[in-house]
């Protein structure tokens, strides 16, 4: 890898216009301002893991270490990577039937520990991919190819069950204000502690909201992300159509909508957090060993 080139030469597949290029773009752009600042991250030490859907071949268009994981697999992955070498920084891509549908737990658990790692959110609102189908944030109604006549189901805020799982940083960008999703993302990388930036992001082919989203959104001020009940609220304020039953909702707020210091799960695990005997970097050497040796 040459270093602060984050350019590959693999032929991008993603259809003209869609949010996922913007969206690329901030993240290199974040990426190269990281590796060039006052304290360096060296982008050897910068890991990406992708999820499985259009949103996943990012993998493929962004020059750092990856791991192409499975469909809803994102976080365990990502977590085991930071507590394997807490150096890293660890940074996950997914899609909202990534990380809402078949990830959840997992979602909720890395959140609930505070696992210090990135976890950027393709949310497009459908399954692109497998060209369609409805996924945990389309709306009711939502005419995809498994719901022809509209989707019975109403959506996940995902948002608030993050708050209320223990996510110390929470933030909504969309795919067509880049200036802002930089902001976004380059907080969040720099956050200490789980942070999740949900991109509303547009998928041109499947399911275009670009109108939609460009009419309503927002971004926050006057906000104190630090202050719980303001985050819920504001996170409550658009929450996907649910709510209202699908009718159209005025106002999407955008920004870094919930901050809070407090103690990732690693250094929780360092201290011997729970009572449990505090693992050394020679402790967890000697279980690699130990499960080689057992060919686990
Ligand atoms: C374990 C597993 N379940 C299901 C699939 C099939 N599958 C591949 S991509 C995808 C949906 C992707 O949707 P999303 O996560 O929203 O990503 P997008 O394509 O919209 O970026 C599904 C169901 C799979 N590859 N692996
Ligand atoms: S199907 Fe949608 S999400 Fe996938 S590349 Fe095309 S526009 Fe983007
Ligand atoms: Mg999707």
């Amino acid at each position: 890898m040459t270093a602060h080139n984050f350019e590959t030469s693999a032929t991008n597949t993603w259809c003209p216009g869609c949010g996922n290029f913007p969206l690329l773009n901030a993240v290199k752009t974040v990426l190269k301002e990281l590796s060039e600042g006052e304290s360096p991250t060296r982008p050897e030490n910068l890991v990406m893991v992708a999820g499985i859907g259009c949103h996943g071949k990012i993998a493929d268009y962004l020059n750092i270490n990856s791991f192409y994981s499975i469909h809803g697999r994102v976080l365990p992955v990502a977590t085991g990577i930071k507590l394997a070498n807490p150096d890293l920084e660890v940074i996950g891509f997914a899609g909202d039937g990534d990380a809402y549908g078949e990830g959840l737990e997992h979602l909720i658990f890395a959140a609930k520990r505070n696992v210090d790692i990135t976890v950027i959110v393709h949310n497009n609102r459908v399954y692109s991919l497998t060209t369609g189908q409805f996924s945990p944030t389309s709306p009711p109604g939502f005419p995809g190819r498994s719901t022809p006549a509209g989707s019975p189901e109403v959506p996940l805020n995902p948002l608030e069950l993050l708050l209320a799982s223990g996510a110390t940083f929470l933030a909504r960008g969309f795919s067509s204000q880049p200036e802002q999703m930089k902001e976004i993302i380059r907080e969040a990388i720099n956050h200490r502690g789980f942070a999740l930036v949900d991109i509303l992001q547009v998928c041109v082919t499947f399911y275009n909201l670009h109108k939609y989203y460009a009419e309503r959104v927002y971004t926050v001020e006057d906000h104190d992300p630090g202050d719980y009940f303001q985050a819920l609220q504001k996170i409550r304020e658009w929450d996907y159509g649910a709510s209202s039953g699908g009718e159209e909702q005025e106002k999407i707020p955008l920004g870094i909508l919930y901050k809070k210091e407090a103690p990732t799960f690693g250094q929780r695990l360092s201290a011997g957090g729970g009572g449990s005997k505090s693992a050394t970097p020679a402790d967890r050497e000697a279980l690699i060993e130990k499960i080689l040796a057992n060919n686990i």
